[in-house]
């Protein structure tokens, strides 16, 4: 669709406030590929309703959520930045791919089996087909790839599944994505249980490190992170905590894991968070500046709501035609 160059598309849901399991795993990661490939990068507040959210924060949120992508380096001149919500062809999509996907496939997909535990009162029908709204975002685009977290590869591969299945029937519609995962970063830990994964929506603020978090509390959160009763920093199977500790050092820093073992050798814990802590809010401040700066033009960042998806509204209502006309549907324009 654009002359040979390859898509790239991925989402973040404005649920709550970005972490750096966020950044690690996603944003930060979406900037590099904006040379070679034709970038969308949306803000899914759809995706979002399918846990009860306050409207004002949603809204706030929803904002904050495309500032922060400017500010971790998305130029809005050299991607398509968005919100779902704003190009109707999303839902209108995922109702037909609903048409194409298995209720046992949906039933497997284990963010649904851990988000129905955790919202038991509200295990509603969006919660359940969130991964088809998902199919769709991707599958608009024509995407080649998707920068995600690891949390999110399942989800990646049934949009594959939908797509191949549709493509079997009504071929050359849809091209198959392929999920993009940073090699290290691509599952930070929570600090208080650093067998979980950090989530924007846990409910032990220490467990979370924020994007916007400042400078004390940064290295406050670091210094009281679960680690184990061993003394030396060494990577090494059973020390979740140091591991995620030092995975977290690693993607900061760019220094491998034997480098950080060779460079607290005969230090002692302590030592290693207050270090991976001023690593942390070194790296974070720029962003937050730019951030701030960002997020002092509202209507500086309406106007960029508003262009950003005019250009996804043009991509998506061609697919979205095309994927009409196989299905037998009537035109009328
Ligand atoms: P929620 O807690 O509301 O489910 P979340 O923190 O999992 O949210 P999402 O908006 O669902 O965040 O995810 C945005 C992107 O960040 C996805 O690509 C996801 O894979 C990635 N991501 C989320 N948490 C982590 C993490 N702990 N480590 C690495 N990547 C992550
Ligand atoms: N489900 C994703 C957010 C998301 C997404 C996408 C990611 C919605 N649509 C399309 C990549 C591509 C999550 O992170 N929870």
């Amino acid at each position: 669709m654009f002359q040979n160059t390859p898509v790239s598309f991925s989402g973040v849901q404005p649920s709550g406030n970005l972490t750096i399991g966020n950044y690690l795993g996603a944003i930060k990661n979406f900037a590099s590929f904006s040379e070679q490939y034709k970038c969308f990068y949306c803000v899914v507040d759809e995706h979002a309703i399918t846990v009860r959210q306050v409207p004002a924060d949603l809204r706030r949120r929803t904002y904050e959520t495309l500032a922060l992508y400017m500010a971790c380096g998305l130029d809005p001149e050299k991607n398509t930045l968005y919100v779902q919500s704003h190009v109707k062809e999303h839902a209108e999509l995922a109702w037909l791919l609903n048409c194409f996907t298995g209720f046992g496939e949906l039933s497997r997909m284990t963010q649904f089996k851990d988000k129905s535990q955790k919202h038991a009162d509200n295990i509603n029908a969006g919660l359940f087909t969130y991964p088809v709204l998902m199919a769709a975002d991707i599958l608009l685009y024509q995407t080649d790839v998707v920068p995600v977290g690891i949390d999110q590869k399942q989800h990646v591969e049934l949009c594959r599944d939908i797509a191949n299945r549709f493509n079997a029937i009504y071929p050359d519609t849809f091209t198959i994505p392929e999920p993009i995962m940073a090699k290290s970063g691509a599952k930070i830990m929570s600090l208080a249980d650093p067998t979980k994964k950090m989530s924007k929506s846990d409910e032990n603020t220490n467990a979370v490190v924020y994007i916007l978090d400042d400078r004390d509390t940064i290295i406050r959160k670091f210094k009281r992170a679960v680690t184990d009763s061993d003394t030396c920093i060494r990577y090494a199977e059973g020390k979740d905590g140091i591991n995620n500790l030092m995975t977290i050092y690693s993607v900061f820093t760019g220094k491998t894991i034997e480098d950080i073992e060779r460079e607290f050798e005969g230090r002692g814990y302590g030592d290693f968070k207050m270090a991976v802590g001023e690593v942390c809010a070194d790296a974070l401040a720029p962003v937050q500046e730019k951030f701030k700066c960002f997020m002092s033009d509202k209507a500086q960042l309406e106007a960029q709501m508003k262009k950003g998806a005019e250009e996804a509204a043009y991509v998506a209502r061609r697919t979205l035609s095309k994927v009409q006309k196989k299905l037998g549907f009537v035109q009328i324009r």
